[in-house]
């Protein structure tokens, strides 16, 4: 039977599919289209073929071959009778779009333009028939922003622009004179590096490479740099090349390589020796920004962990290369941005400036939102944050400069939010810029782009989606931690993927949007002990565990609903085999909603006490407020491993999952979504489990077979907590990812001089959008009164 594959449209195969089944397949569509306009998922698909072909048998055959190939790949229709518009996705990143007539089930293939005006007709009609309806088109400039991954995948972005550099600077001589130039830019505050105008040519520095070599062959290989520094500055060589003669001459020997005969390797090793980066920006406004406290407050949770590690990270990366670069007085700074909140509620969210623990030059910067001048007092949810931004970054911009006498030579961002802020700035400063999503929320929450009218009130979708938009084509680089982020997985669309064509009806259409670790020592705490099992009532824990030999199943996130705690309560409640075998802990929220400013937790909290009401829980579980202490979280995942427990992270989708990577770093086997970035990070049935936040009987079925297993072979358990140590120590550590991320940002400086017009280009029309639209859009977010503050005392 025929099958499809990747090569093939899918526009040209569907007729020839529908001919295996034409007699059924005209009677589904007739379905289809019964209900009128409206748009379906896969499954509602298969459950209204269900209805008209009763026969399993019957629609076994019809779902074989190159029908089944094709209907398993759609991810939506649109039902506009007599034609019903899928959207395909045959494989991760390839889309296609198709157009049926249900009447005769003729096929055409038509543009993502075209399927989203088809879609918006559901539901706004005038808007899809506006001839003029405003189209967002990023791919016009055709301007690629290649990635990098933190997994095994890393460097795929790094070896095309090395990739990309080679071919350019390949050939005649003269090709590398924009190198020669760089070179002549690099400075430390005003003081030169690497080489002078007496080098200004390539010929002129490729002589003076061999002499120096010849030199510096006579030199033993641990002189300093200082011994030989003043005749090198009359060759034309400043600071930079290293501290001892024999790092100066590898240096010189990459150099050479790259004049000589470019290769993709040797780009990237003399970038990675490049004196080019020292003060770094890291934006993060939203949320509670500090080093204690934070965690488990609304909105705040991983990306602080992740940003706090990855300035320690940095700064040791950054001292070892001024170090090796012989650039003895040279001190890094980097600093991150989050905003100053008056109401810090007992955190150190209201200073200014704060020392970053474990670093000798970093630190956090807090800047105030301003309304009219009025500081916010308050904390707002990261969806109402926009209307501060500009002002924000404005402030934050001049703050900086004055800090770090001058400019950076690489921000980041975090985050839509973040990554606005360091698109304004990077614009401004004409820096190089990267960014993180953490979290896009499109992929989190279904129909968001299409239903923003109905969510707007909640949400204001628009702002971050355009956000997004404008900071994932303005940046230089993103930095993934996974490769899902960037093209989801064989049945679910990547993060950035989801943002390549999508529609807010009567706001604009957008046909081509964005284009394609590691935890602390060891004590046992007794405090860990009360915190588990005491019977004290207290506000801190509901609940207790009555039979304390039994394992514990553990799970601790933000109270979201997206974290879906509440799934796994009820998973454990409902699962007897399960409740028998483990006790269950649960970390997260706080226990009366009315303490609750979030929307969301509230609603959570409340399910959660009446789940635990509704399965009799109590002597089975325990509920914990959330926690803020890091280094006593590192203690409870030890003493749930102690416990021969396991870690269950429950999502319904999750970006990355730092969590995930806590528990197995800690040696705990650990269950977690298959929906996001986990379903990476573990590898299903080796390095722990994957499990469908669906369909809850079958997850806790799995979580129940394996302690089953452990029973009879205590090896069992050993084997999946060493396994999973063993996956995050080969792909996830901190060291990697800064050495990464700072050859990113060597040779994205140098790509943004190369591509200057382009660039150029795009920013224009990226700030045309913002203005238009993205500055409207932001004025109908509302703004909090002084009477709206109300502190909210601590968790
Ligand atoms: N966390 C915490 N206390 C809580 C809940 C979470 O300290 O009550 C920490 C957790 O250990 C992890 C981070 O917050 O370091 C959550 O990161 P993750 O990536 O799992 O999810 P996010 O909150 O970023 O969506
Ligand atoms: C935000 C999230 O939602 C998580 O998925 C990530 O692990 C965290 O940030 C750190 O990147």
């Amino acid at each position: 039977m025929a099958t499809l594959k990747r090569s093939d449209s899918i526009a040209d195969n569907m007729p020839e599919a529908f001919k295996q089944s034409r007699y059924h397949m005209k009677k589904c569509f007739a379905k289809y289209i019964e209900k009128g306009r409206r748009t379906m998922k896969l499954q509602q698909l298969l459950d209204e073929m269900e209805n008209v072909i009763d026969d399993q048998v019957e629609r076994t055959r019809v779902l074989e071959g190159l029908l089944g190939d094709i209907w398993f790949s759609i991810q939506e229709a649109v039902v506009n009778p007599p034609y019903v518009a899928f959207s395909i996705r045959p494989s991760p990143g390839f889309w296609e779009y198709v157009k049926v007539n249900s009447a005769n089930l003729s096929v055409e293939g038509i543009t993502a333009a075209d399927y989203l005006k088809f879609k918006e007709m559901i539901y706004d009609e005038d808007w899809a028939n506006d001839a003029n309806a405003l189209e967002v088109d990023f791919g016009a400039f055709d301007f690629s922003v290649p990635h990098l991954t933190l997994s095994s995948s890393i460097g795929n972005g790094i070896g095309f622009v090395s990739k990309f550099l080679t071919s350019k600077l390949s050939g005649r001589l003269e090709n590398a004179q924009p190198l020669v130039d760089y070179l002549l830019s690099l400075n430390h505050q005003g003081e030169k590096l690497m080489i002078n105008e007496t080098l200004g040519t390539v010929g002129k520095l490729q002589m003076a490479l061999i002499v120096a070599e010849v030199y510096l062959s006579g030199l033993a290989k641990d002189t300093p740099y200082q011994n030989f520094e003043i005749s090198f500055k009359e060759w034309g060589f400043e600071k930079g090349w290293g501290d001892t003669a024999e790092r100066v001459k590898e240096t010189m020997r990459c150099l050479s390589e790259v004049l000589q005969a470019p290769d993709p390797i040797s780009m990237e090793n003399f970038f990675s020796r490049l004196p080019t980066v020292f003060n770094v920006v890291i934006f993060s406004p939203h949320g509670y920004f500090g080093q204690a406290d934070v965690l488990g407050l609304p909105d705040t949770g991983g990306q602080v962990v992740y940003i706090l590690d990855q300035v320690k990270a940095l700064e040791e990366e950054l001292l070892l290369r001024i170090k090796q670069q012989g650039l003895m007085n040279v001190k890094p700074q980097i600093v991150v941005v989050t905003r100053l909140i008056p109401d810090a509620r007992g955190t150190k969210c209201d200073q200014e400036l704060e020392a970053i623990d474990g670093t000798k030059y970093s630190n956090i910067l807090r800047v105030p939102f301003l309304v009219e001048n009025r500081v916010l007092r308050q904390w707002v949810s990261r969806f109402d944050v926009y209307p501060y931004i500009e002002k924000f970054t404005q402030e934050a911009t001049a703050k900086i400069l004055d800090l770090m006498e001058g400019k950076p030579d690489l921000i980041i961002g975090n985050y839509t939010d973040g990554n606005l802020a360091a698109t304004l700035m990077a614009g401004k400063l004409g820096v190089t810029q990267a960014t993180i999503a953490h979290a896009l929320e499109k992929t989190k929450y279904e129909d968001s782009d299409v239903k923003w009218k109905e969510l707007d009130a909640k949400y204001h979708f628009p702002c971050q989606f355009m956000a997004d938009t404008v900071a994932m084509n303005a940046t230089d680089f993103i930095i993934a931690s996974t490769y899902q982020e960037i093209a989801g997985s064989k049945d679910r669309p990547g993060q950035y993927e989801s943002h390549s064509a999508f529609t807010l009806p009567g706001l604009c259409r957008v046909v081509s949007g964005v284009n394609r670790n590691r935890v602390d020592s060891r004590s046992f705490n007794s405090a860990i002990e009360e915190l588990l099992y005491s019977k004290v009532v207290n506000g801190e824990h509901i609940g207790y565990l009555e039979d304390k030999k039994k394992p514990i199943i553990f799970s601790m996130a933000r109270l979201d609903t997206v974290k879906n705690l509440s799934g796994l309560t009820e998973w454990y409640g409902k699962n007897k085999r399960l409740r028998g075998l483990v006790n269950l802990v649960i970390v997260g929220g706080f226990f009366d909603p009315n303490k609750s400013k979030d929307r969301e937790e509230m609603a959570e909290i409340k399910k959660m006490h009446e789940l635990i009401e509704k399965y009799q829980l109590k002597g089975q579980i325990r509920w914990i407020a959330a926690q803020t202490d890091r280094k006593r979280n590192g203690e409870l995942y030890r003493c749930i491993a102690d416990s021969k427990g396991a870690f269950v992270q429950p999502a319904l989708y999750e970006a990355f999952g730092l969590t995930v990577i806590e528990a197995m770093n800690c040696g705990l086997p650990t269950f977690a979504t298959n929906q996001g970035g986990p379903a990476e990070i573990i590898v299903d049935g080796i390095s722990g489990f994957h499990i469908d936040p669906k369909n809850g009987d079958e997850s806790s079925k799995i979580i129940a077979d394996f302690f089953e297993r452990c029973k009879v072979d205590p090896g069992h358990w050993n084997k999946y907590s060493l396994e999973g140590l063993k996956r995050i120590n080969e792909c996830y550590t901190w060291k990697i990812y800064a050495y990464k991320l700072l050859n990113m940002g060597g040779m994205y400086s140098f790509w943004r001089q190369l591509n200057k017009e382009q660039k150029l280009a795009k920013q224009r029309y990226i700030e045309l959008f913002y203005n238009l639209k993205f500055r409207e859009l932001v004025k109908k977010v509302p703004i909090p009164t002084e009477e709206d503050q109300t502190p909210v005392s601590n968790p």
